[in-house]
């Protein structure tokens, strides 16, 4: 497999130029003088395909005839972006294709545009799936992942006199040429209707009578290890109409009409739900959950019994399955459930086979977002699946939590998978942590809130099975192939295979205060800012310069990670601007990107108040351009891969306790960009890796936080002891911004007064204020920001997603790898 670093052989560009013709002529059915881009870029898809297919078969071929351990990812998102020009880069064409498609007077960057993003998730736990899927062939490590083929992804987002608006995502369209559709791996899945009991033998027997049948199709998307690594599958299912019809259920009185049914079936994997961190509880969203996670786990169990049968013996040794938070939790229920009524195991055989084989993963604390599902929807849906739960919970609440807390009515509440209120509900957390042999949190901070404040009595009760790994990035798509510039000069001073082994660019750090190397590396992100600037004028219409600081906040809008916090900084400079034109401050442009849930009103006020106050001060001569503020419409992967070479100063401003983890923060650190940063979530492990001293570090701290809360947090405090602070929330709703709607912006100053600042804003202003001065200082200093910038990339190996992997291998799955075949 060719190197990047090595000129690619003539051989081979010929034959991917031969390639791609002949996908032109003989699948796009047009010619070289005619040809569109889109056609082009399916051509080269088609061409590149060849490769991987070869892989995915050799792949496959060997872990079916060694019979391997596998590890089972579900996951209702993954958030994969484009795939041309990563799987360019992991089968080591990218030069060669380059070349082909210049000899055939084609750009390849352009080709690449084309394509459009798979957005098949929200934020960052579908992108850390993406990740993940990225190491687990890179590492050779036999895993099939499992989600949902998505008709419609996350939504497209636009600007309307600054208000978000959203259109439905299409990214299939026009074909998508990665995936392939298997109709002889389809399943049926049960919904609704009732359970029967019946004797059979002696022994009370369950049969599920379903009022619906729905078919769930797998599309296969191959994932491509680097450099001549397996090459995985990445299995989406998609909901079609079957034509079972239960006259007995419908009879009673469900029926509406055949059509409805059929639209009712394909509704399923219609829509991503857009809204992260906030559970909504709707009956589409569980049936989402149902069908993924039972389509997955019957291609599991079809798949061991076609190598063992009946023998269930191996089963625990051979399959892992990892659930992607508490989304697919519904996986549970559904293994018992097969188990018990469909092969006939006992309770006890079926249980120690769950709680082998399912570990979870939790990514937030944040009470919102926890899942509950009504017991009168969970019945009406999965009759079945919520006996089964209680009877879990029987069990456990009657055994293990007996045993530890004998006659303790109030812990075995509080322990209950059933939550007893007026409304009784099913936790999806408890669920997950009772029939898991480990739950992970993904950073340091995070897995130690999950001991102490989430599950305390989990904890006690099972002290070995909470624990962390700490998420990580895949340094392919994040260094490699979105930072060609800075690739090359580390290929050139520290060794070309860096991307398997991240920790190589430790090395980095002995030309940090090199002035040659300083300037290469600040070069580069000259040049990279250069490719921003255009790109924003494009987006935005906004000139920015390259000469300014780029200060970068990307990340999905919601109230904790404080987009408002940032923007009340910029408004606080402006005001400084206008009393004193002549302020003395390093020229910025803030650069943001950032979807809102389209139903989180707050989240889109403020998104409206970047805009609006943005607009103002992009036109105000007076300031001389000193301060520029754009909000990139449609934030997403391929747009994140043009910002995060360009950062100067990366915002990961979350209130502390809060962000789980983060992982742009480390995509921007790995890219040379200083962290402005809270210690929460990676920061703090980042701030590890990088020394304090190369990042700016305020607010409080997970303790403070609580102690704010415990002592009565009052915001008005902050908001009368701080003369700059108030003007600023003043002119938020005194119509300064916005004089033909004055209270337009008020929403955000009400939320963090009479709405009590939940997340601390005005707590965290001054420190964070203070912070951003420290940066204005440091970055008129050239030699100590660059040198700093490069510890940045010298020292984030730790945050490779390889790591990550093999600490879920090492600690939870206990995989062997098993490289394909010989090339
Ligand atoms: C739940 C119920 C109903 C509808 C939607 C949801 C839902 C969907 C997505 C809830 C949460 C999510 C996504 C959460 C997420 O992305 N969490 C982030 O995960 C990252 C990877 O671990 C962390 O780095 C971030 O800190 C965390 O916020």
């Amino acid at each position: 497999m060719s190197k990047s670093s090595k000129s690619p052989g003539k051989a081979s560009i010929e034959a991917l130029q031969t390639s791609i013709i002949r996908h032109l002529h003989t699948s796009q059915g047009t010619y070289e003088e005619k040809a569109s881009p889109e056609a082009w870029w399916k051509a080269t898809a088609a061409a590149v395909n060849e490769s991987v297919m070869a892989g995915l078969t050799d792949t496959q071929r060997t872990h079916s005839k060694l019979d391997t351990r596998a590890v089972n990812y579900l996951s209702m998102e993954f958030l994969m972006g484009r795939l041309l020009s990563n799987n360019l880069h992991n089968l080591g064409l990218f030069d060669v294709a380059e070349k082909a498609l210049d000899n055939l007077g084609q750009n390849l960057a352009d080709i690449l545009e084309q394509e459009p993003d798979m957005a098949l998730g929200n934020g960052g736990l579908g992108r850390l799936a993406a990740c993940f899927l990225d190491s687990l062939a890179t590492l050779n490590y036999p895993a099939v992942c499992y989600g949902i083929h998505y008709e419609h992804g996350l939504f497209e987002q636009s600007f309307s006199k600054g208000r978000q608006i959203e259109r439905p995502d299409d990214w299939r369209e026009y074909g998508n040429p990665w995936e392939v559709c298997r109709p002889e791996s389809v399943q049926q899945i049960k919904l609704y209707g009732y359970v029967e009991t019946v004797s059979q033998g002696g022994r009370a027997h369950k049969i599920w009578r379903p009022g619906q049948v729905v078919k769930a199709v797998p599309w296969d998307i191959p994932i491509v290890g680097y450099d001549g690594a397996n090459v995985n599958i990445l299995r989406l299912w998609e909901s079609r109409a079957t034509d079972f019809f239960d006259w007995d259920v419908f009879n009673s009185g469900g029926y509406v009409d055949a059509q409805a049914e059929q639209a009712q079936a394909e509704a399923i994997s219609k829509v991503l739900y857009p809204n992260d961190e906030t559970d909504a509880g709707k009956e589409l969203r569980l049936i989402q959950q149902y069908f993924f996670s039972a389509a997955s786990l019957a291609d599991i169990i079809r798949r061991y019994q076609r190598a063992h049968g009946d023998d269930w013996s191996r089963f625990s040794e051979l399959v892992a399955v990892q659930l992607n938070d508490t989304h697919p939790a519904v996986s549970i229920p559904e293994l018992m459930r097969v188990l018990l009524d469909e092969k006939g195991l006992s309770w006890d055989e079926s249980w120690a086979i769950c709680q082998q084989v399912f570990s979870y993963t939790n990514h937030t604390l944040l009470p919102e977002a926890l899942e509950k599902w009504s017991l009168h929807l969970f019945a009406r849906v999965l009759p079945r699946h919520l006996e089964i739960i209680f009877e879990i919970n029987h069990r456990f609440l009657s055994r293990d939590v007996e045993a530890k807390w004998p006659g303790d009515d109030a812990v075995k509440a509080r322990l209950s998978i059933i939550e007893e209120s007026d409304h009784r509900m099913v936790r999806m957390g408890h669920l997950s942590v009772v029939g898991s042999h480990k739950v992970n949190g993904v950073a340091q901070v995070h897995s130690e809130l999950v001991k102490t404040d989430l599950f305390p009595e989990f904890h006690a009760l099972w002290p070995d099975k909470l624990t962390n790994v700490t998420n990580g990035i895949t340094p392919r798509r994040w260094l490699k192939a979105c930072n060609p510039r800075l690739s090359a000069l580390i290929d050139q001073k520290v060794d070309a295979d860096w991307p398997l082994h991240l920790d190589k660019l430790q090395k980095l750090k002995d030309f940090a205060d090199d002035a040659d190397f300083q300037q290469a590396f600040m070069d580069i992100k000259r040049q990279n800012k250069l490719d921003l600037a255009a790109e924003i004028k494009a987006l935005t219409g906004v000139e920015v310069s390259a000469d300014a600081l780029f200060d970068v906040q990307i990340k999905r809008l919601h109230e904790y990670k404080r987009q408002h916090l940032n923007l009340l900084h910029i408004m606080a400079l402006y005001r400084r601007l206008q009393q004193d034109p002549n302020y003395d401050m390093v020229p910025r442009v803030f650069i943001f990107g950032a979807k809102a849930a389209p139903g989180y009103r707050l989240a889109k006020d403020i998104i409206y108040a970047i805009n609006r106050v943005g607009d103002r001060i992009n036109q105000d001569e007076r300031i001389q351009g000193k301060i520029k503020v754009v909000m990139l419409p449609n934030y997403r992967v391929s747009l994140a891969e043009k910002m995060i070479p360009a950062a100067d100063l990366s915002e990961q401003i979350s209130t502390a306790g809060k962000e789980a983890s983060g992982t742009g923060n480390m995509k921007l650190a790995l890219n040379g960009a200083l962290t402005i940063g809270t210690l929460d979530g990676a920061n703090i492990e980042i701030a590890e890796e990088a020394g304090e001293d190369n990042e700016f570090i305020f607010g409080l701290t997970v303790d403070e936080v609580k102690a704010l809360n415990q002592n009565g947090y009052n915001p008005y405090d902050y908001y009368h002891a701080d003369a700059e602070l108030k003007a600023v929330l003043d002119s938020l709703d005194n119509g300064y911004f916005t004089p033909e709607e004055p209270g337009a912006l008020a929403s955000i100053k009400r939320s963090l007064l009479e709405g009590g600042d939940a997340y601390k804003v005005l707590a965290d202003f001054r420190s964070y204020v203070d912070a951003q001065q420290l940066a204005d200082a440091k970055y008129r200093d050239k030699a100590a920001w660059a040198r700093s910038a490069i510890i940045n990339t010298a020292t984030m190996g730790k945050f490779n997603s390889d790591r990550s992997i093999q600490d879920y291998v090492d600690r939870i799955w206990k995989l062997t790898p098993y490289p394909r075949k010989a090339k």
